[in-house]
């Protein structure tokens, strides 16, 4: 191979080789970032974390698209790396068999994924199943999905081609180099310590695995994830496999997933190794964990493989002999408990930290998607972003209240016991719950609020006290009734109708101030800001690439004073990257709250309140204003997402529950409701209104989205700008679809097929109650026209869907603007 040419003066170094580190170095020299130092403390090429001895299972289909792309170039690039004529991946196909109903209609789902993220897969019968693995008790299984593209990774076999590949461009490994410690200059990144020296660098990687969080002390970074150990053994040589595989190759049957009793199967030539998420989490202080024992350097003795124990196996050893009675014959030969990293949610920790320049984080990932994110990691480095959506994995992701050591080590414990199991998308965890409360806690509790959580906050899905309200009960599937009620039905009525409080307190909320504030703002957003107090404005944060960072309103409360209404905490992270010094910005959500008071009666309530007019005339649509209701002072937005005459009215956290009580009484000669989360989503669904993370990211540009009126060419230049004049036509356009079945339901993440075909995916769904249809938006090819019947695949079945013109409700704003 030719080295490539060195493109720039970045000096990195690199903490851990396990795969994400070697992939990582691979991924950088390749794009002309040869300048690159891989530190391991242990020993090469098997260094003793997490990689030196996984097993290697690549399942790649995830509920996550992200994900799943992770995965796939996984696959991609591990097929075409050999190291001595083996090649790095092994293509066995994977296996995944339900033996409860539940998990038959899970895999149906998950089907469904695999369509959608573009995996090849097949739901198959027992029979099947059974041809495919022959040990298995097909009496047990229901059915089974298998993906042939799925397989065994070599973990180590990977690591060492993508090392060899990286040296040769340049890059040095060394290996028994401890790091002790990061230092830093003025907020920016300038070295590693090691016990055997300091390593200059302008950019530092944390690709510590499980050690993530003992490297993330040493910058001041937390790291949000926990180390859990896991159970991983292998039988003795079993006679059903004897001479079924060649030693090099190791394995030929699929590898194989029993999640009904959270095992996973693969060969090692004629034994088989079994894999367990059944035992209580066994969590590890990664600080405590011993350094490489060199003398020692045997599989069992490496720091990250504990000793096996035995009252933790019993019952998966149960399970498995129960699934393939042949091992009723024999025992575990070896088993050990390998640790490795989960965090709150699941998924990796990417990113550069915002507290520390140059200081990134590549952790809490599989072998599965390491070098799918090493690729994005190295493309955020080298080109300032990556080319798959990131907001999943990005390290600013968390809530201050979710980065504590004891939610990490609560949620982290519980992804372990959930791994496996048939999570519905709207299922919360129960620990650590309530975690964080808007003033209205109390008066939504005596209201009989049904309480979902998202970003730490308790949020009420819909209120027990609209019960008289319900006049039909709909039927609905038994995975669609889950976390639903005919309440959010009966509240999405009264907001049409009469008015209804939306808890918005959990908005995201920025305050951005200083003389540079409106140029600062101006350029790193899509619309028109230059205008006067008391305007607000709909606009787009872009990338470098034009991919859409998030869309959010910015209020004018004063020259320099600005409130933003953003959606993740990345936005705040971001925003302060770029934050010029004349410009302060602050998360004020925590401090305040907002109610969302809108329906056709919201002026009739909310008037007497108050000595300002808030006629249309003198207080027009999109308009804000600081005033009183009553005793509280409120700034007051007209605007709404869901689609009604009213305002979002903020006040201070002290003074919440009172405006909270001012408004519930004014409200009840109109019969005003508190109404719920799930009234809001069809709401905004049947307005077309979108939500970022869902519907639109990065990898989507305004235009697809359909969001170009929010972006404003005439005006000067903005962060993204250079990239959407060059875009060509878009061929993939944001569709909204009608559901034509009105009793038809589907959630999100499913295929859509156009001519039978899969075409797209489903990005957000909700019924539209006022509209008795269930409103679907998905990613189609643009030229689908307006009536083009399609296909929506649920659980296996092909729901019939209509192409339709948006906005569904209100076309002509005659409800918003008046
Ligand atoms: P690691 O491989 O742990 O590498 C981190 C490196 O950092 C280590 O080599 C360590 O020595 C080094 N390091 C740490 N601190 C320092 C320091 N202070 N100074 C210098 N160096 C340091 N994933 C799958 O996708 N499929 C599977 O089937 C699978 N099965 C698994 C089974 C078991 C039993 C276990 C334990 C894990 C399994 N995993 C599996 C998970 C997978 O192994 C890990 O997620 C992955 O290997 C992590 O890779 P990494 O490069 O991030 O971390
Ligand atoms: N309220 C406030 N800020 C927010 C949201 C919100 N920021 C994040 C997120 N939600 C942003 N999403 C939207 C989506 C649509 C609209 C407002 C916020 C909206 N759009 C109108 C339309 O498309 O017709 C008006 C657009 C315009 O006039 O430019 O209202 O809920 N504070």
């Amino acid at each position: 191979m030719t080295p490539a040419q060195p493109t720039t003066d970045a000096r990195v170094v690199i903490i851990g080789a396990g795969i994400v580190g070697c992939s990582l170095a691979d991924e950088l020299t390749a794009r002309g970032w040869t300048d690159v130092t891989v530190l391991d403390q242990g020993p090469l090429p098997a260094p003793g974390g997490s990689t030196s001895h996984a097993p290697g299972l690549v399942f790649q289909t995830s509920p996550s698209k992200t994900l799943t792309a992770f995965a796939r170039y996984t696959v991609e690039k591990f097929s075409a790396l050999e190291v001595d004529g083996l090649s790095c991946f092994n293509p066995v196909g994977g296996l995944e068999l339900a033996t409860t109903p539940e998990r038959w209609a899970d895999l149906h789902r998950k089907a469904g994924w695999a369509a959608s993220w573009g995996v090849r897969g097949e739901l198959v019968s027992p029979q099947r199943c059974k041809e495919l693995w022959p040990l298995v008790d097909e009496s047990m299984i229901l059915g089974g999905f298998h993906t042939p593209d799925d397989g065994l990774a070599r973990a180590v076999l990977a690591a060492r081609a993508q090392m060899d590949r990286a040296q040769e461009r340049g890059a040095r490994f060394l290996d028994r180099h401890t790091v002790t410690g990061i230092e830093q200059d003025d907020g920016r990144v300038t070295g590693v310590v090691t016990d055997r020296g300091t390593f200059p660098a302008t950019h530092v990687v944390s690709a510590a695995g499980f050690w993530g969080p003992v490297i993330g002390r040493m910058a001041g970074v937390d790291v949000p994830l926990l180390p859990l150990a896991h159970q991983y053994a292998k039988t003795k040589p079993l006679p059903e496999l004897a001479g079924a595989n060649d030693p090099r190759t190791e394995a030929s049957k699929p590898i194989l997933r029993f999640q009904d009793r959270d095992l996973y199967f693969r060969e090692h030539t004629d034994r088989i190794g079994i894999g367990s998420y059944a035992h209580q989490p066994l969590p590890v202080d990664p600080f405590t964990v011993l350094a490489y024992d060199q003398a020692r350097a045997r599989n069992r003795d490496m720091p990250s493989s504990l000793p096996f124990t035995e009252t933790d196996w019993a019952p998966s050893w149960e399970d498995s002999r129960r699934l393939m009675p042949a091992l009723r014959d024999t025992d575990i030969d070896e088993g050990f408990n390998g640790v490795f990293s989960f965090t709150p949610d699941g998924m990796p920790v990417l990113g550069e930290s915002g507290a520390l320049s140059g200081f990134w984080l590549a952790e809490a990932v599989w072998v599965t998607h390491s070098a799918g994110v090493a690729k994005a990691v190295a493309e955020w480095m080298v080109d300032g972003h990556a080319r798959t959506d990131l907001h999943e994995c990005d390290l600013h992701r968390f809530e201050d209240a979710q980065r504590s050591p004891a939610y990490v080590h609560d949620r982290g414990a519980q992804q372990f016991i959930e791994v496996y199991d048939v999570i519905h998308p709207l299922q919360p965890m129960q620990q650590p719950r309530p975690l964080r409360v808007s003033p209205f806690h109390t008066r939504q509790q005596e209201l009989g609020a049904y309480f979902l959580e998202g970003g730490g906050w308790e949020r009420p899905h819909w209120y027990e006290a609209n019960a008289h309200l319900v006049t039909d009960t709909p039927r609905r599937d038994p995975w669609s009734a889950r976390y639903w009620s005919p309440l959010a039905a009966a509240e999405a009525k009264a907001t049409r109708e009469r008015v209804a409080l939306y808890d918005m307190t959990p908005l995201r909320r920025l305050e951005v101030t200083g003389p540079g504030a409106l140029a600062f703002l101006q350029r790193m957003t899509t619309n028109n800001l230059a205008k006067k107090p008391g305007a607000v404005t709909y606009t787009l944060l872009l990338d470098e690439k034009g991919g859409i960072r998030s869309d959010l309103t910015v209020a004018r409360l004063a020259p320099d004073r600005f409130q933003v209404g953003a959606n993740s905490p990345a936005d705040l992270a971001w925003l302060q990257r770029h934050a010029p010094c004349d410009v302060h910005l602050r998360d004020i959500t925590a401090g305040t709250c907002c109610i969302g008071v809108w329906g056709p009666l919201a002026r009739d309530l909310v008037q007497p309140l108050t000595r300002d007019d808030f006629s249309h005339e003198a207080f027009g649509y999109f308009r804000a204003k600081d005033t009183y209701l009553g005793h509280v002072p409120v700034t007051a937005m007209r605007l709404s997402y869901v689609g009604e005459l009213g305002w979002e009215l903020y006040t201070t956290a002290d003074l919440g529950l009172r405006l909270w009580d001012t408004l519930w009484e004014a409200g009840q000669q109109h019969g005003v409701i508190a109404a719920g989360r799930s009234a809001f989503n069809s709401l905004r669904l049947e307005k077309g209104y979108r939500s970022w993370g869902h519907d639109m990211t990065e990898e989507h540009t305004p235009y697809e989205a359909g969001l170009g009126f929010a972006v404003r060419m005439d005006r000067g230049d903005f962060l993204g700008r250079p990239a959407l004049e060059q875009l060509p036509p878009p061929t993939r356009k944001l569709t909204a679809l009608l559901l034509d079945d009105p009793a038809a339901v589907v959630l999100g993440k499913e295929p859509v097929l156009v001519d039978g075909a899969p075409a797209g995916y489903v990005t957000s769904a909700a019924y539209g109650y006022t509209l008795g249809r269930c409103v679907a938006y998905a990613w189609l090819p643009a030229h689908l026209a307006t009536g083009t019947g399609v296909h929506i695949e649920y659980f296996g079945e092909k729901v019939p869907a209509t192409v339709a013109d948006e906005p569904l409700f209100d076309p002509k704003m005659t409800r918003i603007r008046r």
